[in-house]
């Protein structure tokens, strides 16, 4: 019988393809690793806060009842700041970065930001939620930690990676060298590599954004829109229309079966919903890793300037030949 490869021993023989690695960066991942799977068990359970005590009331520490996204922000936050790898946090959920500088120990070299529980509305009714992550270096390790060490381009990432907690919880990672998923596997409480070397299909017949917001697309985008629901043979059109809410659950599935993601600028937010820092920029590491492209309708995501911690973007992100369809639309209309 063959034995699974474990998330730990995966990142242990892949350190050896950054010859200089002193496994900081392995080190990080795998307290990444931690805190997902503390985040997955609560959950888990989230259906059962109701019967086990309302928010409001105490836990069995006689601690305060938070929110699964304000108690997923604050797992993340003790892993990092515990594992020592990392000096800055940055989270979607904290308005400033969050400097580690423990006076016992040399600085951490790595930035890590965060989407603690991504599509944290859907939790109520039971539909995946994830978590994001992206790490980057400090650039020098002489200067005082400052914003200004987070506001890199998305193409300076060291890696990236989501966890999704849907019927099963997975954790995609990248570290620039291909992309490769695991499961958790309960009984064993590890993540178990599951999808080798993840490639996203060139094409698919995927398109997933929100139509409700139809009336407020640019042009471009609404013809993109009609062109995926027209028949037209032997092409795979009409495309199938599939919108979970959360994008970690919609990019996980587009990436597997080929696809299209998008969240346009809209006349109400001109730059977009999503944030480049915590949520676009990682997955854009990601699909691009793994074939596909991530462009915010004119270009590359991870050449976008980075001006802002929670500066938002467009985005366009899947199979290549899709979004490079889209962005011919968007430049036709413009
Ligand atoms: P969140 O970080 O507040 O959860 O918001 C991000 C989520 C994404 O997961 C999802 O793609 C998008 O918001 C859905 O937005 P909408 O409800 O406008 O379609
Ligand atoms: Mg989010």
């Amino acid at each position: 019988m063959s034995t699974a490869i474990t998330l730990g021993q995966f990142i242990i023989e892949k350190q050896a393809d950054f010859p200089y690695a002193k496994g900081e960066l392995s080190r990080l991942l795998r307290d990444i690793a931690i805190a997902a799977k503390i985040i997955n068990r609560e959950v888990n359970k989230a259906g059962l806060m109701d019967i086990l005590g309302n928010a409001g009331s105490n836990n069995i520490h006689s601690e305060p009842q938070q929110k699964l996204d304000v108690f997923a922000n604050e797992q993340f936050i003790s892993a990092l700041k515990a594992g020592g790898e990392c000096c800055i946090v940055a989270s979607e959920e904290n308005e400033d970065i969050i400097i580690i500088d423990p006076p016992d120990r040399k600085q951490g070299k790595y930035i890590v930001a965060i989407d603690p529980l991504d599509g944290s509305s859907n939790i109520d009714v039971n539909v995946p939620v994830g978590s994001i992550f992206s790490i980057i270096r400090k650039s020098n390790d002489v200067d005082p930690c400052a914003l200004s060490d987070v506001l890199q381009k998305g193409h300076m990432q060291v890696a990236a990676g989501y966890i999704i907690y849907g019927s099963s919880t997975m954790l995609v990672y990248t570290t620039g060298k291909g992309v490769n998923g695991f499961t958790l596997d309960p009984s064993i409480g590890e993540f178990c590599l599951s999808h080798p070397d993840m490639h996203i299909p060139e094409d698919g017949n995927i398109y997933s954004i929100n139509e409700g917001h139809y009336v407020n697309f640019p042009k471009g985008v609404k013809q993109y829109i009609k062109y995926c629901q027209e028949e037209q043979h032997p092409t795979r059109r009409p495309y199938i229309s599939r919108y979970i809410g959360s994008m970690v659950a919609d990019i996980h599935r587009n990436l597997i079966k080929g696809g299209i993601f998008i969240y346009p600028a809209t006349a109400s937010s001109p730059e977009g919903k999503l944030r480049l820092v915590y949520e676009c920029n990682p997955i854009a590491f990601i699909i691009e890793q793994a074939g596909g492209r991530a462009s915010n309708g004119h270009g590359r995501i991870l050449d976008l300037e980075v001006s802002g911690l929670h500066q938002r973007t467009a985005v366009f992100i899947g199979s290549i030949n899709m979004v490079s369809q889209v962005e011919r639309f968007l430049k036709e209309a413009a």
